[in-house]
């Protein structure tokens, strides 16, 4: 039995399908929302297959109703406020969830004597901020935002309750994964989505942050593999996952285009510059400092080395196939 915080989500979602196919029975909790249709939009389709309760990781009282009537032999806290931008305006609601959810659920399964349940956390490579590429294990944290201290907590508390107290518990510390379930303030799925619009003609353009941001980006069903393969190994661990490549936004955004059939060439410098469309040359991005953060993670590189000796786990889907993968998915729906 597997217990899902956060089933909803994109991981959540992929998560909870993966253990469906090993037979699992999977239970998790979802928030209530003034829109029915949000509370489970992304596991409409797993109705009847996965069992779901009202439950948040605020509500103490919740978490311990469910592990108690449950009994799961493994627990996946996948639930976060993930988003880093929001993460400066929203950050004492950003720590109690990020950091103060998982200590909850650690102290449940600490005083839960009738049996050994297994946990894992969504660390995050954000946790490594400024530290220089690429990362891996040995790499030390240096924040950049509440998001990052939040999922550090977590990412101690794991390592704290192991030591302490025996318990199964693991982290993966994943680099940034994407497919057609991620969320749309997400850079990906909103270069995405918004190209789709411009070639449907219900946009003209849009707007976004800093170009030159890098990251590791990868595809979402295969990091959930990784999550449940950690908690079948016999000594819980933390494990980076990734793909090992990196591009920057600016590449996603030229990618992408070539995908929907347009070749986009670049004019101007820093709030001014501008992508623009080789055949009939207007604007298709430009940029709106509303979408800078106080402080950025430059570059995310990561190193996996090590889950691949221990789970015998690798990234198969490259950047190039994950936009081609993400691309298509939007031009179909559009
Ligand atoms: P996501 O799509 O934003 O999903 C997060 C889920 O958590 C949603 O289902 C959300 O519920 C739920 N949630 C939020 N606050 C909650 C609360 N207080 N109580 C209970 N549930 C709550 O995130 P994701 O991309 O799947 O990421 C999954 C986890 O991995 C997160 O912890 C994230 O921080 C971490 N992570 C993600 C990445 C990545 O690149 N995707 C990389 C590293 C780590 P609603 O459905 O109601 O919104
Ligand atoms: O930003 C830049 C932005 O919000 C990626 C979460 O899953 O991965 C994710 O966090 C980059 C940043 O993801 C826009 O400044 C430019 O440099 O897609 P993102 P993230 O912040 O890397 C980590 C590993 C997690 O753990 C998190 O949960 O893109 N960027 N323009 C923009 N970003 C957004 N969102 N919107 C823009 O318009």
């Amino acid at each position: 039995k597997a217990f899902i915080t956060g089933i909803n989500g994109q991981d959540g979602s992929y998560l909870a399908e993966y253990l469906l196919e090993k037979d699992y029975d999977v239970y998790g909790i979802v928030r209530r929302n003034s829109v029915a249709e949000h509370q489970e939009s992304r596991i409409n389709h797993l109705d009847g297959l996965v069992t779901t309760e009202y439950g948040d990781l605020l509500d103490v009282s919740s978490l311990e109703r469910m592990i108690r009537t449950i009994k799961p032999d493994e627990i996946y806290n996948i639930a976060a406020q993930s988003h880093v931008k929001i993460s400066f305006q929203i950050p004492e609601y950003t720590s109690d969830v990020n950091a103060l959810g998982p200590l909850r659920l650690l102290e449940i399964i600490r005083h839960y004597k009738r049996k050994k349940i297994k946990f894992y956390q969504a660390s995050s490579s954000e946790m490594f901020g400024k530290s220089k590429p690429p990362q891996n294990e040995s790499t030390i944290f240096q924040p950049r935002s509440v998001y990052a201290i939040s999922k550090i907590f977590a990412f101690n508390s794991v390592v704290h309750y192991r030591e302490a107290y025996g318990i199964h518990a693991s982290n993966g510390i994943l680099f940034n994964h994407e497919s057609p379930r991620r969320g749309n303030s997400f850079v990906t799925k909103k270069i995405v989505e918004s190209i789709a619009q411009i070639k449907s003609g219900k946009i003209k353009s849009f707007k976004l942050g800093n170009l030159d941001a890098e990251r590791d980006w990868g595809y979402a069903p295969e990091y959930v593999e990784a999550m449940w393969l950690m908690l079948q190994q016999e000594e819980p661990s933390d494990l980076v996952i990734a793909t090992g490549e990196t591009h920057s936004v600016r590449e996603f955004i030229e990618r992408a285009f070539k995908i929907a059939g347009y070749k986009i060439y670049w004019e101007g410098n820093g709030l001014d510059e501008v992508g623009k469309c080789s055949e009939s040359n207007e604007v298709l991005v430009s940029i709106d400092p509303y979408y800078f953060r106080p402080t950025e993670v430059d570059t995310l590189h990561g190193n996996a080395s090590k889950a691949e000796k221990i789970l015998g786990w690798k990234a198969k889907t490259k950047f190039n196939e994950l936009v081609k993968i993400m691309m298509e998915f939007e031009l179909k729906k559009n």
